[in-house]
């Protein structure tokens, strides 16, 4: 293991932090209206402007002086240090010794990433050109099923990093794909997965996508096997008879030998390396299906909206750096506040999977609870993000956010023109966005709750604290360009975090230990003989009732 970031300062010995935990006593009591009343330019001070997407943070609890102790923490963490780190292609995920280079993904061919040695821009040029005229083909109707008639279906089969992007984008960006192809995602190995995906599709116009970095994972490798064999049976193929697999089946992976040997030909195989991290990956080859969907041009756009926010983030001040603003709140609620939650809540319907991709991200990346030295961290790390689209939650778990106890940091993210313009319904929606964050900022008093003529033993219950802290994206337009810039923006909010806590960012050790008991149990669920069971007295009992179900004894 690369000796990792040497002589860093815990981070609670550092003086920015110190100061933030002093700071934090003296401002933890003001409220959001306390704060506009003393500045009524607030709305548009606290506020960024990055392209077509308005950033605004003036409804967060913080003070200048929070926000100039925030920066100060990070630079005492080198933030800045750790992005031209991560830039310069230096092995900064320390436990698996690897570079971390998903910013070469979007890097422009003039651009210069260097990775031990070389230049990976080109390579990178390279696999998109490739995907771009396999992408041509299949969507012009060249490319056809091994029976002569057009692919209508794309089937991905995925899960995790090779899934979620995947699947997010393509709902995100539905209004911009080809509508003559269907789409689906596999990822669980529940049968009821591949079954309910197919079920309407019609092998003959079928392809298979099989996204695996690693093409091993037991999820997705069993759902390989089930779609060779779903063809094959569908087609009438004779017994032996794999030949159609080469016209059905591509493979995105770094294993050429395993996709090789699953009998997918290695000239429709689209590779990545492994410096690209699986929730890293959606503008890699993963992101076959949304370049099928989209076009390869769609995919340039999404993958210059990346690209923009990469270069906001390396450039930008740090007070001036959204994403680094970004981090530097879920440090400050976290650490502060205490807080364990950050909603993500998109009014957008074609952001429907946005919240659930975006939880791997920082779920993944900084769920960890050892520090860069192999210590143990005294202090909170990666809070659980979480959301739905507007308005939807509105009607359900939003009330827990109004009147709760907790203290959970919201994202508002709206766009200033729908791509879908009927009736009113945009205005509504966006009304939604401006009210709620409004609602939750300022509450509502006693007093104004009385002037509403409410009796007085119901007022307590009709009292909004206020004082609940929200961003708001405010995005021209949902588009390839700004659904990478807002993924971008989120990927490097993580990274953020990540420094300032002093965590490995980009391994995920703790999936191991799951995977690895799996392929213990499955042997004793399967063995003809009952199998000698080790297990503690709850897990034996399981294993043996599920066996003792399916008539093994
Ligand atoms: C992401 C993780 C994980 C990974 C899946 C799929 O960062 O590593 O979600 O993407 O386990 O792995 P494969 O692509 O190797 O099948």
């Amino acid at each position: 293991m690369n000796s990792p970031a040497a002589g860093f300062t815990p981070l609670r010995d550092r003086p920015a932090y110190r100061r933030l935990a002093e700071h934090f006593d003296n401002v933890s009591g003001l409220s959001l209206r306390e704060l506009f009343d003393q500045d009524p330019a607030r709305g548009q001070r606290l506020a960024l402007e990055f392209e077509d997407i308005y950033f605004d943070y003036s409804k967060q609890r913080v003070t200048d002086e929070t926000l100039d102790l925030l920066v100060a923490l990070a630079e005492e963490s080198g933030l800045s240090a750790r992005i031209s780190a991560m830039f310069g292609g230096e092995h900064i995920n320390v436990t698996e010794d690897r570079a971390v280079l998903h910013v070469a993904l979007r890097a422009p061919t003039s651009e210069v990433i260097d990775f031990d040695g070389h230049d990976v821009v080109p390579e990178v040029h390279e696999v998109l050109n490739r995907m771009g005229g396999f992408a041509d083909r299949l969507r012009s109707g060249e490319w056809t099923g091994h029976t002569g008639q057009r692919i209508s279906n794309v089937v991905n089969i995925g899960i995790g990093g090779s899934d979620l992007g995947p699947v997010m984008a393509y709902e995100a960006l539905k209004h911009y794909s080809q509508r003559d192809l269907t789409f689906r995602f596999v990822s669980n190995v529940d049968g009821t997965d591949f079954v309910e995906k197919t079920r309407d599709l019609d092998p003959a116009q079928t392809l298979f996508v099989i996204s695996s970095k690693t093409f091993t994972t037991l999820e997705t490798m069993t759902n390989a096997r089930t779609a060779r064999d779903w063809l094959l049976a569908g087609l009438g193929t004779p017994e032996g008879d794999v030949s159609p697999v080469a016209k059905h089946f591509v493979a995105v992976s770094t294993n050429a030998e395993k996709v090789s040997e699953f009998g997918i030909d290695t000239e429709n195989m689209f590779g990545f390396w492994d410096w690209v991290g699986g929730r890293y990956s959606m503008d890699s080859a993963i992101g076959l299906s949304t370049m099928l969907a989209i076009g390869p041009d769609g995919f340039g756009q999404l993958l210059a909206g990346f690209h923009s926010v990469d270069e906001h983030f390396r450039t930008a001040a740090l007070r001036q750096n959204i994403p680094a603003l970004m981090g530097l709140l879920t440090v400050w609620y976290t650490d502060f506040f205490g807080s364990q939650t950050q909603a993500v809540l998109p009014y957008d319907q074609y952001l429907n999977r946005f919240p659930a991709s975006l939880q791997q991200l920082p779920m993944e990346s900084n769920g960890k609870s050892v520090s860069l030295d192999g210590k143990r961290v005294d202090y909170g790390t990666g809070p659980v993000y979480w959301g739905e689209p507007g308005t939807n939650g509105q009607h359900s778990f939003y009330q827990l956010i109004h009147q709760g106890t907790l203290t959970i940091p919201a994202d508002f993210i709206g766009f200033l023109h729908t791509l879908n313009p009927v009736g009113q319904h945009h205005d509504l929606l966006t009304a939604n966005v401006f009210a709620q964050t409004e609602a939750l900022a300022f509450g509502k008093t006693a007093d104004q709750v009385r002037a509403e003529g409410v009796e007085d033993s119901l007022v307590p219950f009709k009292v909004f604290e206020g004082n609940h802290p929200t961003s708001t994206f405010l995005v021209g337009q949902l588009t390839p360009y700004t659904l990478g810039q807002l993924v971008g923006l989120y990927e490097h909010s993580v990274f953020t975090q990540g420094v300032i806590w002093s965590v490995d960012s980009f391994d995920q050790w703790g999936v191991e230990l799951g995977k690895v008991l799996a392929q213990r149990v499955i042997p004793e669920l399967q063995s003809e003989q009952p199998p000698a069971l080790a297990h503690d007295s709850s897990t034996n009992t399981l294993i043996r009732r599920y066996r003792a179900a399916q008539g093994r004894s």
